[in-house]
């Protein structure tokens, strides 16, 4: 995610710290290069000036020179306009008193609305809410089977008809209440471009429904395309947010930046992957972190609260303290991180992790093949990997389609992992390092 922009502006905040002195000239030629970053990133020409002043305004001055760390004072300047440019965001869904409450997702063609609305909908079901999903788009024949198998993976209802869209969305209303389904999804249909035809449908559904919230989906990938379509959507339809998908294949980050400058409405939500898990929701402050490569250690809390087991979380604990850490807590470990989604993006959640990563290919496969190592194990050699002789590594490698190479490396730096744990505490960030070192990063 935004790989491109970070890795420039770190490049510029590297040269501003390498100076021993800062001038009014090297603020101004970093500021010049933040500029050709946000340009390159496709981040809307208007918005980049506004912000090159602001941030010039406050960083040319007397205080941030003769300041102690006035690179670090620029960082800091930079970070806060980000987050004005992407905030302030109205951060909890006010659910209605009378139900059920209905969220109308619009877009254009592609841009993830069905996927989204899913997603949104396994948002509200771990908000301890029951949403229908309504299929209101007749445009394109496979839709309605697209949503039915969305909301069976769910374990939810769909809504359909065959009929015109509004009198879709206003049957479901009704099927809501009686099924006493407190939340109500709409996913409409998308045209490849803005027309009167798809305008005046949307808006009749948005006249009969009343939706608590209308929501565009727009494709994040398509940096300013995606900001017009936002503004023309929002003069006919009166949006509350936006929620942009697709930010995992982004490495620009324009659309993330410029859309609720050039419209008004905040990004409420962020889709980062295919799945129906990738949906967070959207702070400014933790997106500016992550586009400055500052990490963004709040979020991969909360992700590890939601996917890892409470229960076993403690007994490793107590391992780690008894220094009995062994090969299978390591692989529950790794399954508990894949249970997060990809590695690339969750490491990158850690601080000073992400530059590091930029020229590093950690794919999934060397996560799998340390899997299957151990997993070619017997339990009693994943508990006492010091009787992993050669005969027994031969085995292993053969079990798990690897090499002896392979199983003596991962051994090797297991015992070394080990060592580091018992020294533990004090050295979580060695760890890290260390962690980091298995998947060749
Ligand atoms: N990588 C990635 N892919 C996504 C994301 N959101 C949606 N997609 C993919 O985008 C494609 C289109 O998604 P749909 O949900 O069918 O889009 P739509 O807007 O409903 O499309 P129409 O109904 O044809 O207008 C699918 O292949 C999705 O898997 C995301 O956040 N990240
Ligand atoms: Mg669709």
């Amino acid at each position: 995610m935004f790989e491109g922009l970070t890795e420039k502006l770190q490049a510029v905040f590297r040269k501003l710290a390498g100076h021993t002195r800062l001038t009014e000239k090297n603020i101004q030629d970093g500021l010049r290069e933040v500029r050709l970053a946000l340009l390159e990133a496709d981040v809307h020409y208007k918005i980049v000036k506004d912000f090159i002043d602001a941030v010039t305004r406050k960083a040319v001055g007397k205080e941030v020179i003769e300041s102690i760390n006035p690179a670090q004072q620029i960082v800091k300047i930079v970070q806060d306009e980000l987050i004005a440019l992407m905030g302030p965001v109205e951060e909890v869904l006010k659910f209605a008193d009378d139900p059920p409450t209905i969220f109308m997702l619009v877009g254009l063609q592609g841009c993830g609305k069905s996927t989204t609305c899913a997603k949104l909908a396994r948002y509200l079901i771990k908000k301890a809410r029951h949403p229908l999903l309504v299929a209101a788009d007749v445009q394109r024949p496979a839709a309605v089977e697209q949503l039915k198998t969305l909301g069976k993976q769910l374990n939810i209802p769909v809504y359909s008809e065959n009929t015109k869209p509004v009198w879709i969305c206003e049957n479901a209303m009704s099927y809501a209440k009686q099924n006493g389904l407190d939340c109500v999804v709409l996913d409409t249909a998308g045209r490849l471009h803005i027309n009167q035809e798809l305008m005046d449908e949307l808006k009749e559904i948005s006249r009969k429904t009343n939706p608590d919230y209308v929501f565009l989906v727009a494709d994040a990938m398509t940096g300013q395309d995606a900001v017009n379509s936002a503004r023309a959507f929002d003069s006919w339809l009166s949006l509350n947010g936006v929620i942009l998908t697709k930010l995992d294949g982004d490495t620009r980050g324009g659309a993330a930046l410029s859309i609720k400058a050039v419209t008004g409405k905040p990004i409420r939500f962020v889709g980062i992957g295919e799945k129906i898990d990738n949906l967070e929701e959207f702070y400014p402050e933790r997106m500016a972190s992550r586009i400055l490569g500052m990490g963004d250690i709040v979020s991969l809390v909360e992700k590890a609260q939601e996917t890892m087991d409470i229960e076993k979380a403690k007994k490793l604990e107590e391992k780690l303290r008894k220094s009995k850490f062994d090969l299978q807590d390591f692989v529950e470990q790794l399954q508990q991180i894949k249970k997060m989604g990809s590695l690339k993006d969750i490491l990158a959640m850690i601080p000073g992790i992400s530059g590091a990563l930029k020229n590093i290919d950690i794919d999934d496969k060397h996560f799998k093949k340390i899997e299957a190592i151990i997993l070619s194990m017997t339990p009693y050699e994943r508990q006492n990997p010091e009787i992993i002789d050669i005969r027994r590594r031969t085995r292993i490698a053969k079990g798990s389609g690897t090499t002896v190479g392979d199983v003596n490396q991962l051994i090797k730096q297991f015992k070394e992992m080990q060592k580091m744990m018992k020294n533990m505490g004090k050295m979580s960030r060695g760890m890290m390092g260390k962690m980091g070192r298995f998947f060749g990063v």
